[in-house]
């Protein structure tokens, strides 16, 4: 039995479009902070005298989805001795599932690490696979794009390219920059309407600019993120991020047929922070595939924040303080 924990990542630079939707390449790259307000917990066993896979979800028992099974289709293909073995999957989520709070990329990092420790008999999955050519990262990518993302603890990279260089890598670990933060505001736990995958497909195939943004907008943005981390410089970290919200949202508006994940309470959200910001820039909004905020900032300026949230109707109970965190770990077992 081998059980891994992992948490969701936010994209200050934003993954929109697949390359190959069968393994989720992107047609950019993208650039994203692992975060400790949520986790996904997934325990992976074989089991004896049952044919099938089975899994449970969040205390549902569920089928494996094509994209899970890809994963393990990949990783059993280097264990042949395990490979006609079936297995058991159980993964909960400690926070709401596919309302915008990247589920997605913590559940398939998780399941991945979770299913390569217990493939590979380790507790070290990540080393023991790398010494075998094959990135986790990549195998949780195949699952769901920004998982490849939660692999890693800190400051991430998504890279685009094919099936095998198209991985994640560590820019900053979780500790380089003690005061970030994030406040993350739940408006609405509910589903969405448009999943991140039909989404995205729709941006590619309809909205005209779409290739000058992966070939001209992103790979500079990233350049510039990157080069604004390295100083720690607050102001162009958060004029990037926001730039990168709002264009990810503009790409939903200018889809055919539109579609959004954006709501009234949101764009107010937008505009009081952009009144806060007046002066100098002490806040950064962005939105996923749903209606709620994270607003990065630095430690020392929340509580100037807070009260610009409190006067627009945000109650306290709603806002949730969260800092990078690590990336996957294997729990020992009992
Ligand atoms: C991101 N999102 O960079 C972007 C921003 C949502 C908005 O990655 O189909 O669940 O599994 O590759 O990763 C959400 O999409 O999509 C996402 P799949 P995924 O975080």
């Amino acid at each position: 039995m081998s059980t891994a924990i992992a948490h969701p990542n936010i994209a200050l630079v934003k993954y929109w479009g697949k390359n190959d939707i069968s393994i989720n390449t992107p047609i950019h790259g993208s650039f994203s902070v692992t975060l400790d307000y949520g986790y996904t917990k997934t325990t992976s066993k074989f089991i004896s005298n049952e044919t099938q896979n089975q899994i449970i979800l969040n205390n549902v028992t569920g089928q494996i989805s094509p994209r899970y099974q890809r994963a393990i289709d990949f990783l059993q293909r280097y264990e042949p001795e395990n490979s006609n073995k079936s297995l058991f999957i159980n993964s909960v989520n400690s926070f709401p599932t596919a309302a915008g709070f990247a589920s997605s990329a913590s559940g398939a990092a998780a399941f991945v690490c979770s299913l390569a420790a217990l493939i590979g008999n380790t507790t070290s999955p990540i080393e023991y696979w790398k010494e075998r050519n094959v990135d986790l990262s990549r195998v949780s990518r195949m699952v769901s794009g920004s998982g490849c993302r939660s692999i890693y603890g800190g400051f991430v990279e998504w890279t685009p390219g094919d099936d095998e260089t198209s991985i994640a890598q560590q820019i900053y670990s979780e500790q380089y920059w003690p005061t970030f933060c994030a406040l993350s505001i739940t408006l609405s736990p509910s589903k969405k309407l448009v999943s991140s995958a039909d989404g995205m497909q729709r941006t590619v195939e309809t909205v005209p600019w779409i290739q000058f943004r992966a070939e001209n907008v992103v790979p500079q943005r990233i350049n510039s993120l990157k080069q604004a981390l390295s100083t720690k410089d607050f102001c162009s970290v958060a004029e990037i991020t926001m730039k990168e919200s709002n264009e990810l949202h503009a790409n939903c508006a200018a889809s055919y047929p539109p579609f959004r994940y954006l709501t009234d309470e949101s764009y107010q959200i937008i505009d009081t922070i952009h009144m806060l910001n007046k002066n100098s820039i002490i806040a950064a909004y962005t939105f996923d595939a749903g209606p709620n905020p994270f607003i990065f900032c630095q430690e020392g300026d929340i509580p100037k924040i807070k009260q610009s949230l409190f006067d627009i109707g945000i109650s306290e109970s709603s806002i949730k303080l969260t800092k990078p965190a690590g990336g996957v770990i294997i729990q020992a077992e009992n």
